[in-house]
């Protein structure tokens, strides 16, 4: 099925929101803004600071710090008490724009996700193109800023992002990852405590590039087999590309229940493609294909019966959806009984194949058809769904009835 040996680059992109609570802060009370603003505990009272804006940062406060030694570095900040209801309706947001450029999205805090951007070069372009893209949807989408780094794996992307802070974008290409890593402290490792550091200090070891120059049995005697074996490979830059998407929804599914029971073969036709529309729809907005389609059907006095077909391709097509689920239906002998509630679903997700979008021959074959549904997205987003639908419908409508 590929017809092309190459194998696409792996590009993860790490986004990080900038002081994220109290950005938040200063966005929705622009009284704050440009001022140290502090969230976490009351000064007076017990408690640490759960982040501060970069204002409050130039008097040294940072994360986790007692709130007294806060108050008495900066008396005049601005001292909030968290809203984690407002801060994580925000995050939610954050999370679903970046799922509108890639659906690989691994949310891995309330304000960092990792994001499998590979392959989407076809799509959008390269990977700095993707980091600005990023940053341009989080800011129109939620007026706050990210810091984004993009690299071959999980680590290089997560170093990347930290290193240019706030508003920092900075790719780091397959090539450049060692030169990359060579002067980053140790500490930035991850695993590095205190206790590992204090022995690689002992040992003299300080930079990454002098990391890189101890053997693993060396490092492996004194700081045992496991930590030494994952401190040599990230000083190699070597760590897992693969993004954990396992929170992304099972199954894209939408289902009609009748205000009175129909066996009419005319009606049940014409919700069914509605439903695969807007199951098809939202597939191509968080741009999945699944290759299962499901009919949910059920019948009067609540007998209910799911149907499942496994297609030969992955789609996010509203016409494959919709006829394989009107085969299910006309295959499932329950034509003529009363149907009080019909849905049809999408699962199954092809996530390499969504990988290696742009190695695929046929995907131009497809591109047609893909773009035509990119217009009548647009159309409906603008009109209203159902302002403009293909023609096969219409004629699958009117044979049926
Ligand atoms: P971070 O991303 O670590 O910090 P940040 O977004 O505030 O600042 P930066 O620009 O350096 O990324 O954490 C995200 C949020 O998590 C932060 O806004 C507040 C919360 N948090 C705590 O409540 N306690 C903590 O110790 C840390 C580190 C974060
Ligand atoms: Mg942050």
């Amino acid at each position: 099925m590929i017809d092309n040996p190459v194998m696409p680059e792996r590009y993860i992109m790490h986004v990080d929101m900038d002081a994220f609570f109290a950005s938040i802060e200063q966005r929705d009370f622009p009284q704050y803004r440009g001022r140290p603003v502090v969230v976490g505990a009351q000064p007076g009272h017990r408690g640490v600071v759960a982040t501060c804006s970069y204002e409050a940062r130039v008097f040294g406060i940072r994360s986790a710090m007692p709130i007294s030694e806060a108050y008495r570095r900066c008396a005049h900040a601005v001292y909030l008490r968290p809203d984690m209801a407002r801060y994580a309706a925000v995050s939610k947001q954050v999370m679903a724009l970046l799922n509108g450029i890639s659906p690989l999205v691994e949310p891995v805090s309330i304000d960092e996700a990792y994001v499998d951007i590979s392959g989407l070069e076809k799509l959008i372009g390269g990977p700095e193109e993707i980091g600005r893209r990023a940053k341009a949807a989080i800011q129109s989408g939620v007026r706050l800023t990210a810091s984004v780094g993009i690299g071959p794996n999980r680590l290089i992307a997560k170093l990347a992002s930290e290193i240019r802070k706030p508003n920092g974008l900075t790719v780091v290409f397959p090539q450049a990852v060692r030169a990359f890593l060579a002067p980053l402290p140790v500490s930035r490792l991850g695993g590095v405590g205190p206790k590992t550091l204090a022995v690689l200090e002992r040992l003299g070891i300080f930079t990454v590039k002098q990391l890189q120059a101890v053997p693993l049995e060396r490092l492996q005697y004194d700081l045992g087999k496991k930590s030494a074996l994952r401190l040599h490979q990230q000083a190699w830059g070597l760590s897992s590309d693969v993004v954990d998407i396992r929170e992304t929804r099972k199954s894209i599914s939408k289902e009609h229940t009748f205000g009175e029971d129909t066996c009419e073969n005319a009606v049940l036709c014409d919700r069914l493609r509605r439903l695969a529309a807007e199951v098809g729809y939202i597939a191509r907005q968080k741009r999945l294909q699944g290759i299962v389609v499901t009919l949910k059907i059920r019948l009067k006095g609540f007998e209910t019966h799911t149907r499942q077909c496994r297609l030969e391709q992955p789609t996010s097509s509203d016409r494959m959806i919709f006829q394989t689920a009107w085969s299910l239906y006309e295959e499932s002998g329950y034509a003529g009984r009363a149907v009080r509630l019909i849905g049809v679903g999408l699962s199954g997700w092809d996530i390499e194949r969504y990988r290696q979008l742009g190695l695929f021959a046929e995907i131009r074959d497809r591109q047609r058809e893909q773009s035509l549904y990119a217009v009548l997205d647009k159309a409906a987003e603008r009109f209203g769904k159902g302002m403009l639908r293909l023609g096969y419908c219409e004629e699958k409508g009117r044979r049926d009835s």
